[in-house]
């Protein structure tokens, strides 16, 4: 398939990868120039990259971006044609996606919205999960692009869907985080080895993937950006909108969002939320320590 990608940040870059190793006919663009995809041909706007593509697909960093890429100057949309398909896979508001799609549907192309769940390394080897919403005969349509991607399709149902679902999947896993940096920096104060407490965590009904993939991290205190917190602040702060929106009430993601929030006065945006980690030390006058870092 002709497929734009636009797009080359931490996730982009190996999805769109990917794509041309399957054999796909890529053309990128990024909005700062300078990123290359092997094999894949750059272009110098979002309309350059879009003109002839069966697919457009997105991964920028927040709702704004993706509206302008859609819509701006030199966006996308006149490049549309009945057919073509438009997938976003940037975490973004579920109510602007729906009036994204509208607007690209009442063009006779369609959307479907496409966010992942997966690390850096899981964009870079294929492993991602995408969590989509859209129309099941377009989602059909560009599995072959999925699975160049991807290892799993989860359809939660029409546009707008799948935004809905990362939302809530990824509350959880801000949440968890914070429930984890709480356990180890009370646990440091007490006086138990981040070791040991590990080792109780994985082997009781507390254990979770996201310990998994950030407790030897934080062990480390390597806090550089596999998510970088600007992002994961970014998503709560579309949590809590959707909740405003739909009045529901979050207490808990709530006071995780007042640490963000903290964290990013304190210049942290840039590494990884788990750097959220050392405001609860700094508060508890601890560090929390592994023996690899010691
Ligand atoms: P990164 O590595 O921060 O990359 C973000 C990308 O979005 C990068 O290519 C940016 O271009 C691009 N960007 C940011 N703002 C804009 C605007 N206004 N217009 C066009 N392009 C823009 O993020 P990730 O790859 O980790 O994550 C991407 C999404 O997936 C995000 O929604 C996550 O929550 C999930 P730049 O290079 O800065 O010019």
């Amino acid at each position: 398939m002709r497929v734009a990608f636009l797009g080359l940040g931490i996730m982009g870059r190996g999805m769109a990868s990917n794509l041309v190793k399957a054999g796909h006919a890529v053309s990128a663009w990024n909005r700062t120039p300078g990123k290359q995809v092997e094999n894949a041909r750059i272009a110098s706007t979002p309309a350059e990259a879009a003109e002839g593509a069966d697919v457009v697909w997105l991964c920028v960093s927040d709702t704004n971006a993706v509206e302008s890429v859609l819509f701006g100057e030199d966006g996308v949309e006149p490049q549309l044609r009945e057919g073509s398909i438009v997938v976003n896979s940037s975490t973004i508001s579920p109510s602007a996606t729906r009036e994204f799609a509208e607007r690209v549907r009442a063009g006779g192309a369609d959307f479907v919205d496409a966010p992942v769940t997966g690390s850096k390394v899981a964009a870079e080897s294929g492993q991602l999960v995408f969590i989509v919403g859209g129309a099941e005969a377009t989602i059909e349509r560009i599995q072959p692009l999925f699975s160049a991607m991807g290892k799993t399709v989860l359809r939660m149902g029409d546009v707008g869907m799948g935004q809905s679902a990362k939302l809530a999947q990824n509350l959880m896993t801000s949440v968890i985080f914070e429930a984890f940096a709480e356990a180890l920096t009370l646990a440091t104060k007490l006086g138990v080895q981040p070791e040991s407490l590990l080792a109780l965590i994985q082997s009781s009904m507390v254990r979770s993937g996201v310990v998994d993939y950030k407790a030897p991290l934080v062990l480390r205190r390597d806090f550089s950006a596999h998510f970088p917190m600007r992002l994961m602040f970014k998503d709560i702060r579309l949590m809590l909108e959707a909740a405003k929106e739909t009045r529901v009430k979050l207490p808990a993601l709530e006071t995780v969002s007042e640490i963000y929030e903290l964290a990013m006065e304190e210049g942290q945006q840039d590494l990884d939320y788990a750097a959220t980690l050392t405001l609860l030390e700094k508060w508890a006058g601890v560090e929390v320590r592994g023996a690899a870092a010691s």
